[in-house]
């Protein structure tokens, strides 16, 4: 004799439908407990389905011809100005923090690392927008790498550059991090990211606005507490304007 799967799922189904039926009758709370686990459930995946869903991605014929830069156009520093003249050749992006193993790698290492594509909408506060192509490294590979220790709860971006007298500096959480649209980028519409964009490294975090993607980053800091960097906002638009640290979009 054979049993098809179909007729053990069927029978199985049977006895449980049963069974439940059984259970109701004998006793009323079983039903109330199903119901309010299912609007336990529905609950939970109302609260996760926006931390989780892709950005929307757009074609190459949809690309910006003229991509804006704003805020800093450059990292005016001596030290920047060297590395640009180098082609970043010796530039390193450091991981720092609360990691198992801290991080010193060339550009490089992050190009050799499997790296993701994405067409995307860049939404900025001041009210204009623009699509670009970014091609970089999963942030969450560069953290995997590191060992991102379990009280770590925020990922901090230091920049090279200066915005008026204080480094631009930005924050994300874990969820947002480890998103499969969340890249470091070095290369913008199929060349080298340039240098008002951000060049060498640049966030993307394509879910959130404009502000949040930090700019020639030279720093990547895994902590457990926002309130020990910069004004202790979480970023610099945070700090110095009141911008909200939760940018999504
Ligand atoms: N380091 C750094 N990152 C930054 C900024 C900046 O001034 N410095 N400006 C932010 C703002 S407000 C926006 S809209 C985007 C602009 O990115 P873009 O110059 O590539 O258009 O970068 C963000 N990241
Ligand atoms: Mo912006």
């Amino acid at each position: 004799m054979t049993i098809s799967r179909r007729g053990l799922i069927t029978g199985l189904g049977a006895g449980l439908t049963l069974g439940g039926c059984q259970k109701i009758l004998e006793t009323g709370p079983a039903d109330l407990l199903a119901t309010s686990l299912d609007r336990f459930t529905m609950g939970a995946q109302r609260l996760v389905t926006p931390r989780t869903a892709l950005a929307r991605e757009y074609t190459r014929a949809e690309r910006s011809p003229d991509f804006r830069a704003n805020g800093s156009r450059t990292a005016d520093t001596a030290e920047y100005r060297q590395h640009l003249a180098e082609g970043f050749a010796t530039w390193r992006l450091t991981v720092t923090g609360l990691v198992r193993q801290g991080q010193s790698l060339p550009l490089e290492a992050l190009r050799q690392m499997p790296a993701h594509t994405q067409i995307t909408r860049h939404d900025c506060v001041e009210g204009w927008s623009a699509i670009g192509e970014w091609t970089g490294t999963p942030l969450k590979l560069i953290l995997d790498r590191a060992g991102v220790l379990p009280q770590a709860r925020y990922v901090l971006f230091e920049c090279a550059d200066n915005f008026g007298e204080t480094p631009y500096y930005e924050s994300i959480d874990l969820i947002e991090a480890y998103h499969p649209q969340t890249i470091m980028a070095w290369r913008m519409n199929g060349a080298a990211l340039p240098e008002r964009h951000g060049a060498p490294l640049r966030l993307r975090v394509e879910r959130q606005l404009g502000y949040k993607h930090a700019k020639y980053v030279k720093g990547i800091v895994l902590t457990d507490d926002l309130a020990r960097f910069g004004g202790g906002k979480g970023g610099f638009w945070e700090d110095r304007a009141g911008y909200q640290w939760w940018a999504g979009i």
